[in-house]
């Protein structure tokens, strides 16, 4: 057995880097979090502005939460189904995408949002840009918990054919630079079982969005 294990950080693209296994002490806590986000913010799956209904269910914590309805995408203070604050942000939330940002060599990183995505299988996001935050300067970071997933990494025009980047529960990837406004997209979610979290995968999305 590998005592000391080198930090595996791998490049995807300049500005864009996976931490492999980076939150992999955190999974059960980081969870136990999302269930209690979750009992005073519900997952519920957004309307697209064009009529779809998105396959993967999302909650929020932290300042302001991302949504969407046929008016368009946007951040908002308020959880449009309680009319209350979104539920405020963990302190290992933002410990760990801090600490997580600045392993990848973004030595600031002021967090003020999660989106919490949840797959079942078949659920899928299709190839698209992050826009809707103020600051582009500033780095996302996504952490990755439950079943695996195929994430679609893909290049700054929505033709360039995207690479396939298997992402597994405490893995993390950090984008920022010249990668900020990549595509970028998950593959359907294959079916499964996981320990923690059954035949789900969550994903933690820290932003600096106002
Ligand atoms: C690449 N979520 O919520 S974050 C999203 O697995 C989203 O649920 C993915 O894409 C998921 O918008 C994982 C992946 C991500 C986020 C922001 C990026 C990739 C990015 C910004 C620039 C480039
Ligand atoms: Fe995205």
């Amino acid at each position: 057995m590998d005592l000391f294990p080198e930090p595996a950080i791998e490049m995807l693209d300049p500005g864009a880097m996976l931490l492999r296994n980076f939150a992999a002490g955190f999974e059960a806590p980081l969870l136990d979090y999302v269930a209690t986000i979750a009992a005073a913010a519900p997952f519920r799956h957004l309307t697209t502005p064009g009529g779809h209904v998105m396959s993967v269910a999302m909650t929020n914590c932290g300042a302001a939460g991302w949504v969407s309805d046929r008016r368009g995408y946007r951040y908002e203070r308020l959880d449009p189904l309680s009319g209350k604050a979104w539920p405020p942000l963990p302190g290992l939330f933002t410990d760990l995408a801090i600490r997580a940002a600045a392993a990848a060599g973004h030595d600031i990183f002021a967090p003020d949002v999660c989106l919490i995505n949840r797959y079942i299988p078949g659920a899928k996001m299709t190839l698209h840009i992050d826009h809707d935050e103020t600051d582009f300067a500033a780095p996302i970071v996504s952490i990755s918990l439950g079943l695996p997933a195929i994430f679609l990494w893909g290049g700054k025009e929505s033709r360039d054919k995207p690479r396939r980047v298997p992402v597994f529960s405490g893995d993390v990837i950090t984008w920022g630079g010249p990668a900020r406004r990549n595509y970028h997209g998950v593959l359907p979610l294959k079916d499964g079982s996981h320990a923690l979290t059954g035949a789900r995968r969550i994903n933690l999305t820290f932003r600096k969005a106002l």
